[in-house]
């Protein structure tokens, strides 16, 4: 690998870093949230999106026990004041 190489993937890493807390600091939609599209969170895509959330919260969110938040546990979980973007 080049240094030319190896500064340009830096930057693009960077530059996606920058684009994931740019994308995260407004308001997400719950498809935005759900990254690989699948219809539910994840715990993992929980995290992703609310670094500063317990596994507790998750689990009071995840309404039937499903171990996945869709999307109706997640607007009544913003509705009730149980997430913002700070987790
Ligand atoms: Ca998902």
């Amino acid at each position: 690998m080049t240094l030319r190489t190896t500064v340009f993937s830096i930057t693009g890493a960077a530059a996606a870093a920058l684009f994931a807390i740019g994308s995260m600091a407004q308001a997400a939609t719950f498809g935005e949230l759900d990254t690989d599209g699948d219809g539910v969170l994840s715990p993992e895509e929980f995290v992703m999106a609310y670094p500063g959330a317990s596994e507790a919260v998750f689990i009071a969110i995840d309404a039937d026990g499903s171990g996945m938040v869709d999307e109706a546990e997640h607007s009544a979980a913003v509705d009730a004041g149980l997430l913002n973007q700070d987790g």
